[in-house]
């Protein structure tokens, strides 16, 4: 071998270390300098058995690494030109603004309309109280347009926001119709409290399920298609502990310090029930109910077919939810993660439930579909049927019921779209929360 050869030569130990020590790609460079020295005899036959075979790979793996490097420098170039292409048609919007704002013919209503077309068309989720001019910037980090002045504003791209909004009075089971989200939404802690917002989500059909390309999926993720032939209500966020405490005057959370707006855990399928059954009496009828897996599946995609409505990777994970992955938390009673081996990110000794609301909705409007507490829905657990369905409600039977999204201590495949999981209808956890449905009735 090579080094038997050099330590007869007599070459310094030292030499022989940074061989052995040194990248592969640096072999050759090594090889040549102890050739050029005077005390190396050059053995008869170049190479040492496996120099070849050496060189051959360390060309491969460069060539490999060289084509890696390109293929993701393209991705990223091909990210900038959609960013700078969406930031050009933003200015523009925004130019057409302020000529419409600024024009001597403008009154208040004609400016109203112009912001409400402008953050429309930015499918911006939160119209702010009344339209400021100056208000709108672009975000360069979030490739997306955000209002400043103290209001937070989450954004998503595609599909338009038609449909309006249903507030629910949780004291007496009242609803009143909203043509869109209130401009208050994110600021005003009523619609997470007393108050509870839901949004009609379209019929329409859509592929449950993953492909069977989808990294991270599992065998019970059958793809079929799925149509839905009525529009119907859905939660906003989670149901929260303090609209759990007004409906049923208890607090079965384990997160007591989560705080109001965090979702309610440790609720049993059973238990869901009995605040549907509670809500249903005060509003006289009986239209809310938990959605069926299949609405929830479509409501969670919102027109996508990626691993989560929000894109593929974990940074698209983390920018819309609460998974293992940021969920740490310093409030009294947080859960101890140290036995959590997949938890990569030990910064935060505890970890739990965070308020609803925070993480970017999906385009629907749709808060926490992936992550902060797992959803039942209405189903029990089976297999998907092998072809097309309408309006499926699962199994007529069965043991363990359906429940969604992932929660606070899963890793991102966990919290996929297509991903199910069920437990025992009676069985509550610190992982398991709601999401309330209602059905549209005769509309
Ligand atoms: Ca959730
Ligand atoms: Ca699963």
């Amino acid at each position: 071998m090579i080094l038997g050869a050099v330590l007869k030569s007599g070459l310094s130990i030292f030499a022989v270390l940074a061989f052995s020590a040194c990248a592969l790609g640096e072999v050759t460079t090594i090889v040549e300098k102890v050739e050029a020295s005077d005390e190396f005899q050059k053995p008869e036959k170049p190479a040492v058995a496996g120099l070849d075979d050496l060189e051959k790979m360390v060309k491969e793996k460069e060539e490999k690494k060289a084509d890696q490097d390109k293929t993701r420098q393209e991705e990223v170039q091909k990210d900038d030109k959609l960013n700078a292409l969406k930031k050009a048609g933003f200015a523009t919007d925004l130019a057409q603004f302020h000529r419409i704002f600024d024009s001597e013919q403008s009154t208040d209503e004609i400016r109203g309309l112009a912001w409400s077309a402008l953050t429309r068309k930015w499918n911006i989720a939160v119209a702010p109280d009344g339209y400021r001019t100056n208000s709108l910037v672009w975000d360069d980090r979030t490739a997306a347009p955000i209002l400043v002045e103290g209001k937070t504003v989450a954004l998503s791209g595609g599909a338009s926001r038609d449909g309006i909004y249903l507030l629910v009075g949780l004291d007496d089971g009242r609803t009143e119709e909203l043509p869109d989200a209130p401009a208050d939404l994110l600021t005003n802690d009523a619609y997470k409290t007393d108050k509870l917002i839901m949004r009609r989500i379209p019929a329409g059909e859509f592929m449950m399920g993953s492909p069977a390309t989808e990294d991270g999926r599992a065998s019970d993720e059958l793809q079929h298609k799925v149509t839905l032939t009525k529009c119907f209500y859905i939660g906003v966020f989670e149901v929260t502990q303090e609209q759990w405490k007004v409906v049923m005057k208890s607090k079965p959370s384990l997160f007591k310090n989560a705080g109001k707006s965090a979702p309610v855990d440790n609720v049993s399928w059973d238990d869901c029930q009995e605040f549907i059954k509670k809500l249903n009496s005060k509003a006289g009828g009986s239209l809310f109910c938990l959605p069926t897996e299949a609405e929830w599946e479509y409501a969670c995609r919102a027109g996508t077919a990626t691993r989560l409505n929000s894109g593929k990777s974990e940074s698209d994970m983390a920018a819309t939810g609460w998974y293992c992955g940021n969920s740490g938390v310093s409030y009294e009673g947080g859960f101890d993660l140290s036995p959590c081996s997949w938890v990569k990110d030990k910064s935060n000794k505890n970890a739990g439930t965070h308020h609803v609301g925070i993480k970017a909705p999906n385009t629907w409007g749709l808060y926490d579909m992936h992550g902060n507490v797992l959803e039942w829905c209405s189903d029990w657990f089976g297999n998907y049927p092998s072809g097309a369905v309408t309006d499926p409600s699962g199994p007529a039977s069965g043991s363990e019921r359906v429940f969604r999204g992932g929660g606070w201590l899963d890793d991102a495949v966990g919290c996929r779209s297509a991903n199910r999981n069920c437990g025992a209808p009676d069985g509550p956890g610190r992982h398991l929360g709601f999401r309330l449905a209602r059905s549209a009735g005769q509309e």
